[in-house]
């Protein structure tokens, strides 16, 4: 992570990587995508939901595992899952902001080393042009003072930002960022963007949702995002470093 990524980070909550997928894992993908949504069956059982098959690719892509590592330490992956948004689809309502204490929100950044809690990362398929849809921000929220008022706990507020980006980029952001879902504008393209999420490797927030069917038709080392919460186990199989998937 660049000193620039990290001042960036810090100081609006998400940070846009553009271009990070080639662009046969993004055809790759969607057409995995394509076929859990028209024809499932056709994939073996364990690629029919993600982060299984082609998306497994994005569990621990290089362009945004060692951003993870620095914001969180040793992660976990909490969740994934797509959206596919035809003109007129909307998302989520605004959600998070505000300075608290629970370690899955506990945004903090102290002696230049930041801990962004519960983190997603939004995979953009297709390109987005700022307006049409993209994921909504309210910068700086993540580490708000006061409560944001309803004005502008609202899609309408100026003080919502989005991007444009070209196929295959990448947003990081932490969950205690005010952030939004929005309609989907554009009618000649759908948003297809997925969505992963990570946490401290001790700290969990969603009830497991990934099948353990899906996890084992992992390689072992992706296995291993979905291994249990817990920090250290002294004398353990990879000497206390926690790298490997228990089953559960
Ligand atoms: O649908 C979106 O663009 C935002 C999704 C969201 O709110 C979330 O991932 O927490």
């Amino acid at each position: 992570m660049t000193e620039e990524q990290k001042f960036i980070f810090d100081l609006k909550g998400y940070l846009l990587i553009p271009e990070v997928l080639t662009t046969s894992e993004v055809d790759d993908i969607k057409s995995q995508i394509d076929t859990i949504r028209t024809n499932a069956e056709a994939l073996p059982p364990h690629e029919r939901q993600f982060p299984g098959g082609a998306s497994s690719l994005l569990i621990d892509h290089p362009a945004i595992i060692d951003i993870l590592k620095e914001i969180l330490g040793e992660i976990r992956m909490e969740s994934s899952w797509f959206t596919y948004r035809s003109v007129g689809n909307g998302g989520p309502p605004p959600h998070g902001g505000v300075r608290n204490v629970n370690p899955n929100f506990s945004y903090q950044c102290t002696n230049g080393k930041i801990y962004s809690a519960l983190t997603r990362v939004v995979f953009e398929l297709n390109e987005v042009k700022a307006g049409e849809g993209g994921t909504l921000f309210l910068p700086g929220s993540h580490k708000a003072n006061f409560q944001i008022p309803e004005t502008h706990r609202n899609t309408d507020s100026p003080l919502f930002e989005t991007y444009s980006c070209p196929p295959g980029s990448a947003i990081i952001f932490t969950e205690n960022l005010c952030h939004s879902g929005d309609t989907w504008k554009n009618p000649d393209r759908p948003r297809i963007a997925v969505f992963n999420c990570y946490n401290f490797v001790g700290c969990q927030f969603h009830k497991p949702s990934v099948p353990k069917h899906i996890i084992d038709g992992l390689p072992p080392e992706k296995q291993a995002y979905f291994r249990n919460v817990w920090v250290w186990h002294q004398g353990g199989p990879d000497n206390g470093k926690n790298l490997r998937y228990e089953g559960s």
